[in-house]
């Protein structure tokens, strides 16, 4: 369903470095269903990250500074050898909710955890969609979820 409205929606997108090749895809997905549904060029940001690890600082002052009407975040955590799969997958999860609690701004999970590159691909614009786009899609709707009820409650 398209979103209606979404020309005046400012959309902040923090994406992670770690599996590049994967990531560039979700941001590529998320920024072209902003602009399908109407978000203005001078109405996105992006901004890159190191690792999924540190998305959440970045949602964080992102939602923070009251600039944008949502922030979504794109990352791929592949698992590996070690565990350090399991901690970088929680620690984005837990830190993205937490920044949206923290802010009363939504912030979106849009972080692939797969067992290989394979299935990050596709879902990355592969066999199974583009999980960049569906993140922009639940952004704008959380968005306007969430100008309801400031609203209601001015
Ligand atoms: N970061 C990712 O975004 N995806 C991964 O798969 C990953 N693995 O597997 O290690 C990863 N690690 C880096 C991490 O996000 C931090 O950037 C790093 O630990 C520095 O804090």
């Amino acid at each position: 369903m398209s979103e209606p409205g979404a020309g005046g929606r400012r959309i902040a997108v923090a994406a992670s470095r770690f599996n590049e090749l994967v990531v560039r895809k979700l941001v590529d997905g998320a920024l072209d269903c902003l602009r399908a549904q109407g978000v203005r060029e001078d109405d996105l940001e992006l901004v890159w990250v190191p690792g999924a690890f540190e998305l959440p600082f970045v949602a964080r002052r992102l939602a923070g500074t009251r600039e944008f009407d949502a922030v979504v975040c794109l990352g791929a955590v592949i698992r590996g050898e070690t565990a350090h799969f399991d901690h970088v997958a929680h620690q984005a999860a837990t830190g993205i909710r937490r920044a949206a609690e923290d802010t009363g701004v939504p912030v979106i999970f849009g972080v692939l955890t797969t067992d290989t590159l394979e299935q990050a691909l596709d879902r990355a614009g592969g066999a199974h969609g583009n999980k960049g786009w569906d993140a922009a899609m639940a952004a704008l709707e959380m968005a306007s979820l969430a100008k309801r009820w400031n609203g209601d409650l001015q």
